[in-house]
């Protein structure tokens, strides 16, 4: 079945990393949507049409066209969240994008909007909820669990039987040991190793890692 053309939200870093998948996927893309480049009246950006700001998307029935989130995910920033929770309850759907070169195991489970770069490797029975990133060279062993909305930073690892609940943040290079949960919205920084469970809103960072810091008291390490 021929795929619904998609338009692209984001023209930034993560923006681009998008459109080239779209682009070896054979994706129609209509256009790009970023208050960024609207305001300042830019027409066009690689090659693309700039529709407007986001309200450009509601010109198309959600029934003939899909949205890519181009907008990253960083902790402390809920715009990814924001934009996909916005326009699912407006009945558009996030399409799922898987690089080529990924791995995907036996029995793996993709939500709405989950974007699996390239060089990525899920193994058997991993279950992804939706509008997660599997950045660049991400892997992921069997039987993990991962909530929406997570990012998994390019290089990070989990072992087998990783419970990662919605909103976290895992950094690049970091590594989960096998059976570890995170809680709801905690923070694995960049190289950090997690040998035991982080309760939600949590963060944890460095190598050997500093101790964990309640999100929710305000006071964050960098
Ligand atoms: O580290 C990696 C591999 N990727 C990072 C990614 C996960 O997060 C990347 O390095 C960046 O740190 C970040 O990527 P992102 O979100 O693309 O950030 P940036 O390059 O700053 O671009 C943000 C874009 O969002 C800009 O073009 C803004 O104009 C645009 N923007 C801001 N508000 C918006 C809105 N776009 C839309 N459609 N709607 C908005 O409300």
């Amino acid at each position: 079945m021929k795929q619904a053309p998609v338009i692209l939200l984001g023209a930034g870093g993560h923006a681009k990393v998008v459109l080239d998948l779209l682009q070896i996927l054979n994706r129609q893309v209509l256009g790009v949507c970023d208050p960024g480049l609207a305001d300042k009246g830019i027409q066009q950006w690689r090659g693309l049409p700039v529709l407007g700001n986001d309200t450009a998307i509601e010109q198309y029935h959600p029934d003939r066209i899909e949205l890519a989130n181009g907008i990253g995910s960083l902790p402390g920033n809920s715009l990814r969240r924001r934009l996909h929770d916005q326009y699912t309850r407006q009945g558009y759907w996030f399409t799922t994008l898987i690089h080529p070169s990924a791995v995907l195991g036996s029995g793996v489970k993709l939500g709405q909007g989950v974007q699996v770069m390239a060089g990525v490797i899920v193994q058997a029975d991993t279950q992804l909820g939706d509008n997660i990133i599997l950045n660049t060279g991400a892997r992921i062993d069997h039987d993990g669990r991962i909530g929406h909305h997570v990012h998994i930073a390019p290089g990070a690892v989990l072992s087998g039987d990783a419970w990662v609940a919605n909103d976290c943040h895992i950094g690049p290079g970091a590594v989960i040991i096998q059976g570890v949960k995170l809680g709801q919205g905690a923070v694995v920084g960049a190289g950090t190793t997690v040998l035991s469970e982080l309760p939600a809103h949590y963060q944890l960072t460095g190598q050997p890692p500093r101790p964990p810091v309640d999100l929710n008291m305000g006071s964050k390490t960098s």
